[in-house]
């Protein structure tokens, strides 16, 4: 295979439909070709993704709780139409078995999407999780142990640290995901599952850290195929 060709789901801020450069960035740096996917018809999506080798789902706002049969908590800023996106995009790419790599909100909404629950605001009393928003430290946040069997401990040391920029977090893990990292307070912060691979942090944004390539090893992986 060339270059894959890697589908990004769009976000929204109020009237635009936009994606952070970082993330394309990373997905460029890591051999793909990038292309932004809009909210339209399932029907329409299920056309586009016949030409993708790949799709992200990158950060974003919290997913609606009644996708989870929760009342709404303390979930802040919900877009319907990119939950919608989102949601339709993983269960086309299942069906057509697409490789996912998920992202913060994305590894969350792919929980949600296979049927497991989130925590709708995580208690700040171990460790706060948004913690490199707040500091503005970028590369830095709180630790993670790999999970020995998983694929991530092929790339990583079995401890490493990660940014930390979420409020929710994964409550009940859906069927069909594994656990690939978990921080020190029991917030899971990796899963993977048949054509999934999915991070709490935020790679793109560590991109200058040789250790965490993680987007590299995902990109290869599709190419390998
Ligand atoms: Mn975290």
């Amino acid at each position: 295979m060339n270059k894959p060709v890697i589908a990004i789901t769009a976000r929204m801020t109020e009237l635009r439909y936009d994606v952070n450069q970082d993330y394309v960035d990373a997905l460029k740096n890591a051999g793909a070709r990038c292309v932004l996917l809009l909210p339209q018809s399932k029907e329409e999506l299920s056309t586009l993704l016949s030409f993708v080798d790949g799709i992200c789902l990158p950060g974003g706002y919290d997913v609606d709780p009644s996708y989870y049969h929760q009342p709404n908590l303390h979930s802040e800023l919900i877009e319907a139409q990119i939950d919608r996106l989102d949601l339709d995009v993983i269960e086309i790419a299942q069906e057509k078995k697409i490789p996912i790599f998920g992202i913060c909100r994305g590894l969350q909404i792919i929980n949600v999407a296979l049927g497991g629950s989130l925590i709708q605001d995580i208690p700040k009393d171990i460790l706060d999780h948004n913690i490199s928003f707040k500091n503005k430290t970028k590369d830095r946040g709180h630790f993670v142990s790999i999970v020995k069997e998983s694929k991530l401990h092929s790339l990583f040391k079995e401890e490493i640290e990660v940014n930390s920029y979420h409020h929710q977090a994964i409550d009940r893990l859906a069927d069909g995901l594994t656990i690939c990292a978990v921080s020190s307070d029991g917030i899971i912060e990796a899963i993977e599952g048949e054509n999934i691979l999915a991070v709490q942090w935020h790679p793109e944004r560590m991109t200058q850290d040789g250790v965490f390539n993680i987007l590299d090893l995902w990109i290869s992986t599709i190419i390998q195929k």
